[in-house]
């Protein structure tokens, strides 16, 4: 709740000492701003196997191993594909585990977030 004092007109406040007093307006509707969404992608290549990709989903993604397995072939028949839509730390977050794990396996799969 933001609270604002502000200034009352001489004599608003039934005082006697003019133009001095304050009083508090609260805000009563809350200001709410929405988070910016990115997607987080993964990237085709020619080297990472299936089975990683798919364990990837998984385990990062929290995806069942059917919708990992639908996942990772649309990348693999287009180039590019969704992953999730988050906010901007938990997509950040999602990329670096993605790429140290592929990286700790020597697999050079990419990913990326993009804002939607
Ligand atoms: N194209 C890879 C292969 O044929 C599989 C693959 C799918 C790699 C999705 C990366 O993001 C990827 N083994």
């Amino acid at each position: 709740m933001e609270v604002r004092r502000v200034r009352m007109q001489d004599g608003e406040d039934g005082g006697d000492t003019p133009g001095r007093s304050t009083s508090v307006i609260t805000r009563t509707k809350p200001k709410t701003k929405k988070p910016s969404l990115y997607r987080v992608l993964l990237l085709n290549d020619d080297y990472t196997p299936m089975e990683f990709v798919i364990h990837i989903l998984e385990r990062f993604f929290q995806k069942d191993r059917e919708a990992a397995t639908r996942i990772m072939l649309h990348v693999h028949n287009h180039g590019v594909g969704e992953c999730g839509v988050f906010t901007y730390e938990v997509a950040e977050t999602k990329v670096t585990q993605v790429m140290d794990f592929s990286r700790q396996h020597q697999h050079p799969l990419q990913c990326v977030m993009e804002k939607k």
